[in-house]
């Protein structure tokens, strides 16, 4: 019993790897994960030497499978770029992407995802006294804001601190 037994189960626990396999990946494909995101962080930094480097980094920390799970059912970031004034704040153009006023979305291969979740990295070079000179001529406030939308229509809110300078 036990020796006509065990080759059945050996090929049927082959098979059912593969097709766990198979499972796994249309679960990714077909639904998505099951819980919302719950988490978003928003960070930038502004370096001046030469050229000024702004870098937008968005990230919602979750485990691999659920980052590229979300990515391939359409989740999409919408990021602006907003100077800080004393009465009304100003939405930037040209930031984050030069030639394009408004809010920009960003979705598909544009984000990544990895073992520490969703990931959206943004890296302009803008001369100095253009994009970022927000209050001409006195120094300038920058922050972020950030939409993560999922493919379910659950909404993610972040706002990244202020960075100070000339630029
Ligand atoms: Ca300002
Ligand atoms: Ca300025």
């Amino acid at each position: 019993m036990e020796r006509s037994r065990k080759p059945v189960f050996t090929r049927l626990g082959r098979l059912l790897a593969v097709l766990g396999l198979a499972a796994a990946v249309s679960v990714v494909a077909m639904q998505g994960p099951a819980q919302s995101a719950t988490i978003i962080t928003v960070t930038q930094s502004i370096t001046t030497p030469g050229l000024i480097r702004h870098q937008i980094d968005v990230h919602l920390p979750m485990n691999q499978f659920d980052a590229q799970g979300y990515i391939n059912n359409g989740a999409r970031i919408e990021v602006e770029c907003w100077g800080d004034d004393p009465i009304a704040d100003d939405l930037l153009p040209d930031c984050p992407r030069p030639g394009f006023s408004g809010t920009v979305t960003y979705s598909g291969s544009q984000l990544q995802g990895t073992p520490t979740g969703v990931h959206l990295t943004i890296v302009n070079l803008y001369e100095r006294g253009t994009v970022l000179d927000e209050d001409i001529p006195d120094g300038d406030e920058i922050y972020i804001k950030a939409r993560w939308i999922d493919d379910d229509g659950h909404v993610l809110k972040g706002t990244s601190s202020t960075v100070s300078g000339s630029f």
